[in-house]
């Protein structure tokens, strides 16, 4: 099989219903979700809609990616969030660039014809902490063409290059893992111009703080493991 299409939840009943209503299903020969351990009726949600739904035994977007992966019947796996952030006219594009050759495909928040979030804001203190990390993989790793945005989770890989990164990470900071693996390996990574929107309802778990305490940990840990980190 060749494609799978894995979407993304943790107690998202106010954005999911309004969001899947927009997804190209019909686009991969696989769609399921894998969902964080929601409580508020998202998996009651999603299986009323037909899909199959894997729960997490423990919560974090990295173990998400890990149990998608592993789940995922297609050599080329999309992973999608439902919370409204993601234009999912992209989801055509990542598999496009996947069928090119490439290893991953990132959504790029900031990359010419992007759109970010924070953009229409003076002060875009979220973007920029995020330009300085991906600033510094490419700087220490990336030989190849500059990746614009090592964040996003929006983004499309093969189940091989997931399989030679090996990430670990369980929370948040898998994507950024991912995209410093993907350069330390000599990776094809392609990136599209995407449009981030705001939530479709709900809320962030995502807190700014903490979250670049562990970017920087994970920085610190990919800097000591090297290229060789298996
Ligand atoms: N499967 C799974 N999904 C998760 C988990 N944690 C968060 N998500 C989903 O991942 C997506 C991104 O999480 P958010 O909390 O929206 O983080 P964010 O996009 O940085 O924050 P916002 O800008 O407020 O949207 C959402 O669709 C969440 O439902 C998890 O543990 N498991
Ligand atoms: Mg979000």
């Amino acid at each position: 099989m060749r494609r799978s299409l894995v979407l993304l939840t943790f107690n998202e009943i106010e954005a999911a219903p309004k969001v899947l209503e927009t997804v190209p299903l019909s686009i991969a020969e696989d769609v399921f979700a894998v969902d964080g351990g929601s409580k508020d009726g998202t998996i009651e949600f999603l299986r009323s809609k037909g899909l199959r739904v894997v729960v997490q035994e423990e919560r974090g977007r990295g173990v998400a990616f890990q149990l998608g992966m592993r789940e995922a019947k297609g050599a080329q796996v999309v992973f999608y969030s439902l919370d409204g952030n993601e234009d999912p006219s992209d989801i055509a594009k990542l598999f496009e660039k996947l069928d090119a050759g490439c290893d991953m495909a990132i959504a790029s928040r900031m990359m010419r014809g992007a759109f970010n979030e924070e953009d229409v804001r003076l002060i875009r203190l979220r973007k920029w902490v995020n330009q300085a990390f991906t600033l510094i993989a490419n700087f220490l790793w990336n030989r190849g063409p500059y990746i614009t945005d090592t964040i996003n989770g929006y983004r499309g890989l093969t189940k091989a290059a997931f399989e030679k990164m090996a990430p670990d990470a369980k929370g948040f900071v898998i994507e950024y893992q991912m995209s410093i693996r993907a350069m330390k390996l000599g990776l094809k990574v392609a990136e599209i111009p995407t449009r981030e929107n705001p939530r479709a309802g709900g809320e962030s778990t995502a807190k700014s703080l903490p979250t670049g305490i562990v970017f920087l940990k994970q920085l610190w840990r990919e800097i000591v493991l090297g290229r060789d980190f298996k």
